[in-house]
């Protein structure tokens, strides 16, 4: 008879184990809610360029990105959180080999730095991007191929910088353009409110962000506009003049300095 008790003890031990168990997966890899096409402005990021590697598109000299470019597609909580390295992937560029051209135009690192992977090592900007954020995407994507090709495809979409240009918001060092204005042209071109970051009075970064069948939808932290959180009522869109052939090469690091 003890023995019998005792087995059913372990038996409901151990499921509410296992149930406790499926709990927790769940929760951190709870599905989420929508995807932030967060986009990067060169012209304030390239600014802070120090050194120049082959890798950095701050470094291209007149090929340097004068466009908004990608910075990743992230999916997001309706709570203004964001689940992070869903599961074990380790990045693989081969996957996405015939990819490159659009990659390296559209999405490019704008730094020499190698961003930490989901387990703790060094890895490429895409690699950082693909363990972080896309292997969090399921169910609408499972595989580095879809989540790149996707992301370039919605990107090309969605020019923002040309509703920008349209609405004579282009690159300068001198002009400072009401944030309400920019925030608008992008409305009336997508029908949504962005979320926009700056660094001091520079825009940093405009998230446009997506239902997961990539209809517009209203970005979490374009409320945060209203209370003026990030960005000043006045910004600007930073023109980046490239370091010279000759600066780049005094201020390239040497191997040793880069490792
Ligand atoms: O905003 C600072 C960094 O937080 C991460 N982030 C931000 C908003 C969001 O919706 N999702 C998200 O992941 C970004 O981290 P990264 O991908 O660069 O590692 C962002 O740079």
């Amino acid at each position: 008879m003890a023995s019998r008790i005792c087995l059913l003890l372990l038996v409901v031990f151990l499921a509410g184990a296992f149930a406790g168990d499926v709990i927790e997966v769940n929760k951190s890899q709870r599905e989420f809610d929508y995807f932030a096409l967060s986009l990067q402005w060169p012209g304030t990021y390239c600014r802070g360029t120090r050194h120049c590697c082959s890798k950095n598109a701050c470094c291209r000299g007149s090929d340097a990105p004068t466009q908004f470019t990608i910075h990743g597609l992230w999916p997001d909580y309706n709570d203004g959180s964001w689940p992070s390295c869903c599961y074990r992937s380790d990045f693989n560029e081969k996957e996405i080999s015939t990819l490159m051209d659009g990659l390296e135009k559209y999405w490019p690192s704008l730094s020499c730095g190698s961003p930490s992977s989901c387990n703790g090592g060094k890895g490429s900007f895409w690699g950082h991007e693909w363990e972080k954020h896309g292997t969090c995407s399921s169910p609408v994507f499972h595989d580095e191929y879809n989540y790149f090709l996707t992301t370039l495809n919605i990107y090309l979409k969605h020019n923002v910088t040309d509703v920008l240009y349209q609405a004579g918001y282009v690159a300068s060092n001198s002009e400072k353009y009401p944030l309400g204005g920019i925030v608008t042209a992008i409305q009336n071109a997508f029908h949504i409110t962005p979320e926009v970051v700056c660094k001091k009075d520079a825009i940093d970064e405009i998230r446009i962000c997506f239902y997961k069948d990539f209809k517009p939808r209203d970005c979490v932290g374009s409320k945060e506009l209203m209370s003026r959180k990030s960005c000043p009522q006045y910004v600007s869109l930073p023109e980046y003049t490239p370091l010279d052939g000759e600066a780049m090469v005094l201020k390239m690091p040497t191997e040793r300095e880069a490792l």
